[in-house]
């Protein structure tokens, strides 16, 4: 697989997706992020940073180090913290959108809004991953590994 960072608001699932592209299955971290923690090819970034423009700057350097930008968005939250093109921040890295927590979806509308922030923000490409269930990790993965 090659290198991703995981970029999303606090609780969006990003230290249980990367768990789960380390096929670490079952449970969940209880913790949240303090930093940013790297796990196999997986760069795992605390929620705050994406929160606060002023952290904006450490998601740039460290995503420096990936192949992939992957952006989070949880389909069961209305809001999107990423500002129009936010991935304009990454020039020369492949930005990927996530919608998390499908299993959660409480219909496909909130799973389609959570897809067009994504695409707001820049994402070229959205996937829908339930982390907990599984669903669409091995898509994903495939497609971070070429094939
Ligand atoms: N239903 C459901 N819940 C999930 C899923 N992924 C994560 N969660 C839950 O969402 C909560 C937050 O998950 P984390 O993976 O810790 O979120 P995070 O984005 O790493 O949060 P920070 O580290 O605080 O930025 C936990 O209670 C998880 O169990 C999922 O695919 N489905
Ligand atoms: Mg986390």
């Amino acid at each position: 697989m090659k290198k991703i960072i995981l970029i999303g608001p606090v609780s969006s699932g990003k230290s249980t997706l990367c768990r789960a592209l380390n096929n670490i299955n079952g449970g969940t971290s209880a913790k949240k992020t303090q930093s940013i923690e790297i796990l196999g090819s997986v760069i795992d970034t605390p929620g705050e940073y994406l929160g606060n423009r002023m952290l904006y700057r450490a998601l740039a350097v460290t995503a420096l180090q990936a192949d992939f930008v992957l952006l989070l968005q949880d389909c069961t939250h209305g809001i999107s913290l990423y500002p129009a093109l936010f991935s304009d921040m990454f020039p020369a890295k492949t930005v990927l959108g996530v919608v998390s927590k499908i299993d959660a979806a409480a219909d496909e509308k909130q799973i389609h809004d959570a897809r067009q922030k994504l695409l707001e923000a820049g994402a070229v490409k959205v996937f829908n991953v339930s982390a907990l269930s599984g669903e669409g990790v091995e898509d994903l993965r495939k497609y971070v590994s070429g094939n």
